[in-house]
């Protein structure tokens, strides 16, 4: 039944206790408070959100170490046929000590859907909530150091005191998490920017700091006299909003918000130095290289002291590091492909050059791993690079490839030596400004990504995955893509991507006895690929994207960390039906297909028909192969309070041959003006005859 569904209006608000007998949606999660919750500890915390959190039975999370129980619901009373609604559920969470720190996606399941996903902050120390006005110093929440507290930038001119006692030589650091956490959310049409200041006893302001990571604040001082202080928390223009959750991490322990090299090789001894108040106490922290490949956040040993979770990269590339002075060809460090390149942009309009020999033809792939939005890749950096001649003249450049990070494949037009530069684009700089390029080989590759992140299914009923790939370098082959872990009773078709296509449909069914239940899935694409001369298989991840609310009623998109699959209750629509379930065209011809909805017997409102996943007339996926098209005028997918529609496609005169590539029908039901929830039929597989 359900997928997409989304672009939640303001009307909504107006429908607080009850809502329509059909029409069914799925709870939309916009804040949890606390946010924080500490390891090796039992906490309750609120969920609250759009549409209906009544009934939520479980709680679903990224990586291992929590566990949830719900906290009893009591509906509200309500007058037949209204049903009664809750946009709230707490939940009892226990998170394991060695859990790992740091933010988790996670979301709740109720009978009629899974919801849209919630961020929750694994922290170590005290968790301490706000509590009452503290809109001055005179009445700040008193805390002790060190702690996370708990807050909320719930209206407009909001401002949170919070009063510490500091000794004299202490150097604490106050790091807030708040916007960071409203970026996937679904539909918070306003995010929070919020700002930290830190006062003495006699008011005076000491310290601020607005927008360190993202538009988050981070500010580390060193206390000079023994004494109480205040710390500030804020909208940096006064605005709020009771969904403005924050927490704010207030600590004397050393700080390390970067560090320097990011990356290293699995089990490498390096010594790393570490951005922020650590320096001050080790300018050169040892560290050990995690085995774990990819981009993780990991704890310095300061002193004895652990420090924040840091991002760090760790990879199986031979590593390098730039070397200064390098801001001309002449001077570039040299470098040999593969590798892994450190570095910084240390200072205002510094530049970065590396030479490496290159072979005409053989392509090299380059990419930034510094700043990108919505990960843990933090660094200032808005990273631009160049390939040059040694003598300067810009061969290839690129500014942003995925989010602020650059990357270029560049094919050698000859035998030889070739420089590559990097800078910020706005020509900044600083200690904060770490960069990792890596430089490989440009290899035949792809990455998978699925739209949408959740599939929502009534017994007996089908839900739409649309999978869509993106080939790099000379890939064309097909992409075999499997779910992995489905919940009893739900099984999915058979798919591979053809090499002529880039997109691919998957139709999770529920059998009519399957249980309710929700789970995470895992999605996997494989495919063969020559590799310098050689057939190899390579496993890619499929990205759940979400999609979220963009003010105005468009649909936007943002990658998530949770794929989850729910069998439900029997929602509106209780089966889309096609006839026929196999389609065999030949060039020029068109078939129908028909369509017949059945209705849950108080489900009266209009239906709508596709097979493409669109919104306000914008496709974001399309499983027809090449050359089929939907002929409009000959389709009926209006069908009002109706059961009945068909849609005729139609194969162009020169369209390829094909074989069982899977389409399905969706059925949308608008919940409201903006808000549209499909449910699919069964896959149909499509043929095209020579
Ligand atoms: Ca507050
Ligand atoms: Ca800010
Ligand atoms: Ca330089
Ligand atoms: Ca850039």
């Amino acid at each position: 039944m359900r997928t997409a569904s989304v672009f939640m209006g303001l009307t909504l608000a107006a429908t607080v206790l009850t809502s329509a007998s059909a029409q069914t949606s799925y709870p939309m999660i916009t804040h949890v408070h606390p946010v924080a919750v500490q390891r090796g500890k039992t906490t309750e915390v609120a969920v609250d959100g759009q549409m209906n959190f009544l009934g939520v039975y479980k709680a679903l999370f990224e990586g291992t170490g929590i566990t949830a129980e719900i906290v009893p619901q009591v509906p509200p009373k309500v007058v037949p046929p209204q049903k009664p609604v809750l946009r709230s559920v707490k939940l009892k969470l226990t998170v394991a000590a060695d859990a790992a720190l740091g933010v988790r996606d996670f979301r709740v399941a109720a009978p009629m859907g899974v919801s849209s996903v919630g961020q929750l902050l694994i922290v170590d120390d005290p968790v301490v909530v706000e509590a009452g006005d503290n809109n001055t110093r005179e009445k700040a929440n008193p805390i002790a150091l060190p702690c996370v507290v708990c807050g909320r930038i719930e209206a407009a001119e909001d401002v949170d005191f919070f009063k510490l006692r500091a000794e004299a030589g202490q150097t604490l650091t106050f790091e807030v998490l708040c916007a960071r956490l409203q970026d996937r959310i679904h539909d918070l049409q306003k995010h929070a920017d919020p700002m930290l200041t830190l006062y003495d006893a006699d008011g005076r302001e000491l310290a601020a700091n607005d927008d360190y990571y993202f538009a988050d604040p981070l500010l580390s001082y060193t206390i000079q006299k023994t004494g109480d202080y205040y710390i500030q928390v804020r909208d940096s223009k006064y605005d709020g909003d009771p969904r403005w959750v924050y927490a704010l991490i207030a600590t004397p322990r050393p700080c390390a918000a970067h560090v320097f090299p990011i990356a290293g090789n699995p089990g490498q001894a390096l010594d790393v130095e570490p951005v922020g108040s650590a320096a001050l106490l080790q300018a050169k922290v040892p560290f050990k290289v995690p085995d774990s490949l990819g981009i993780g956040q990991f704890q310095l040993d300061v002193k004895g002291m652990k420090t924040n979770p840091t991002t760090f990269i760790v990879s199986r590339l031979p590593q390098v590091l730039e070397v200064e002075p390098n801001d001309t060809p002449e001077q570039a460090t040299r470098v040999t492909i593969p590798c892994g390149i450190n570095g910084r942009i240390g200072t205002r309009r510094d530049l970065d050059h590396f030479v490496f020999t290159a072979t005409k033809g053989k392509a090299i792939r380059f990419e930034v791993k510094a700043r990108r939005f919505g990960t843990v890749l933090n660094s200032s950096l808005d990273s631009f690079i160049d390939v040059m001649t040694p003598k300067g003249d810009v061969l290839a450049s690129n500014d942003d490839a995925f989010g602020k990070d650059s990357a270029l494949v560049f094919t050698p037009p000859a035998d030889g030596d070739y420089v590559l530069r990097i800078r910020d684009l706005n020509s900044k700089g600083g200690p904060t400004f770490v960069y990792y390029i890596e430089a490989d080989w440009a290899l035949p590759d792809y990455s998978l990504r699925v739209d949408c992140d959740k599939a929502m299914i009534g017994p007996g009923s089908s839900a739409a995955w649309y999978v869509q790939a993106t080939r790099r370098n000379g890939f064309t082959g097909p992409i075999k893509v499997e779910v992995k872990g489905l919940p009893k009773g739900v099984t999915v078709n058979a798919l591979t991507i053809p090499a002529t296509m880039n997109e691919g449909l998957l139709v999770l069914t529920a059998a009519p006895d399957a249980p309710l239940d929700a789970v995470n899935v895992a999605l996997e694409g494989s495919a063969a690929a020559m590799i310098n001369g050689k057939e190899e298989t390579l496993v890619r991840p499929v990205t759940p994207i979400q999609e979220i609310y963009l003010p105005g009623g468009g649909r936007g998109r943002f990658e998530v960390n949770l794929q989850t699959v729910s069998v439900t209750e029997p929602s509106d629509i209780l089966k889309v039906e096609v006839k026929p379930q196999v389609i065999v065209l030949k060039p020029g011809q068109e078939a129908r297909i028909d369509v017949t909805i059945q209705r849950r017997a108080d489900f009266d409102k209009g239906v709508s028909l596709d097979i493409l996943l669109r919104h306000l007339e914008q496709p974001f996926a399309n499983p027809l192969p090449p050359g089929v098209t939907i002929e409009a005028g000959k389709s009926k997918t209006l069908l009002g309070g109706g059961t009945q529609g068909h849609i005729v496609i139609k194969a162009a005169p020169g369209a390829a041959p094909i074989e069982n590539v899977p389409i399905c029908v969706l059925a949308h039901v608008s919940v409201n003006f903006v808000v549209k929830v499909s449910y699919a039929s069964p896959a149909i597989l499509l043929t095209i005859e020579k």
